[in-house]
């Protein structure tokens, strides 16, 4: 639908903005993090979310671009936030498109460290259906950002194609139960039967497991009692705006 040159411009121009969706802890409920998700602040249509313009952008070769102006905003973002004692990770997503890149890690890192924040502040989001179709970059890729201490999660998860073999293979410190099973999972038994599973296969693997698409006390109880340890959903928040961030921060129990 949209033209190349109508999102190189749009994401030279200053066009892409970011939202923010905080994640909780599920043992206390405190904040554990936040995910930036990018919006397109187009001149006539308003605000375009990702669904309808981040796969042509891989199409069309711009996905660097628009990853590095994400990064761009998401860490000045944070070097603010860090201004005002706000001190949550932040997690940014990255298109396989990237990962196959071979100066990829040099760049993420640099970018990083040109902001003034350290690996630590950072978590890569991958999304596992895309993962798996050139595991050898991948692999190569992941590991090398996993030995400069960056914490690296595995998105969707239950969507794509992963095993537990190459889980086990891969370093990842995080996976993120899709919300297509983690919505109204108490209600619908395999649904139900997949976070359980995943939630189990990530605690024996020692890694954090985030369950998306909370939406409601009943999602929560029922991924608490899976072992999720952490969540991100609409019952807890919607994305925001960086200014709404603090404003959620204070009146969240
Ligand atoms: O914000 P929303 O829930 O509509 O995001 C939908 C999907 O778009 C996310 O699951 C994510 O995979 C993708 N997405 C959001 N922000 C980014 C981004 O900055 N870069 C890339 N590559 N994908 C993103
Ligand atoms: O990276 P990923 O595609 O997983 O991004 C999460 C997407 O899910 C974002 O587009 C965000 O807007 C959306 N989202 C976040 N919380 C919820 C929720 O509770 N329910 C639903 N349906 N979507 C959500
Ligand atoms: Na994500
Ligand atoms: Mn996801």
């Amino acid at each position: 639908k949209y033209s190349e040159t109508e999102l190189s411009r749009a994401i030279e121009h200053g066009q892409m903005i970011l939202h923010y969706q905080p994640q909780v802890r599920m043992a206390d409920g405190e904040p554990s993090g936040m995910e930036c998700l990018v919006r397109w602040r187009h001149p006539e249509e308003g605000l375009v979310y990702p669904e309808r313009f981040v796969s042509l952008v891989e199409d069309y070769g711009l996905i660097d671009a628009l990853t590095d102006r994400v990064i761009l905003l998401a860490t000045e973002q944070l070097r603010s936030w860090r201004q005002q004692g706000i001190k949550l990770p932040l997690a940014i997503n990255l298109s396989m498109d990237t990962l196959q890149n071979p100066t990829v890690v040099e760049r993420l890192q640099e970018l990083v460290e040109a902001s003034g924040l350290t690996a630590s502040d950072i978590v890569w989001e991958v999304t596992e259906s895309r993962i798996m179709r050139d595991l050898t970059a991948t692999l190569t890729a992941l590991s090398r950002l996993h030995l400069k201490k960056f914490a690296i999660s595995i998105d969707d998860f239950g969507v794509g194609h992963s095993s537990l073999a190459q889980l086990r293979d891969l370093p990842f410190a995080e996976l993120k139960i899709d919300r297509s099973f983690v919505h109204g999972a108490y209600a619908d038994q395999v649904h139900g039967a997949i976070v359980e599973a995943s939630a189990r296969m990530a605690a024996s693997l020692g890694m954090i497991c985030v369950a998306e698409g909370v939406e409601s006390p009943e999602d929560w109880a029922f991924v608490r009692k899976a072992g999720c340890t952490h969540a991100q959903g609409w019952a807890i928040a919607r994305p925001l705006p960086s200014a709404a961030i603090s404003s959620w921060l204070e009146r969240w129990p």
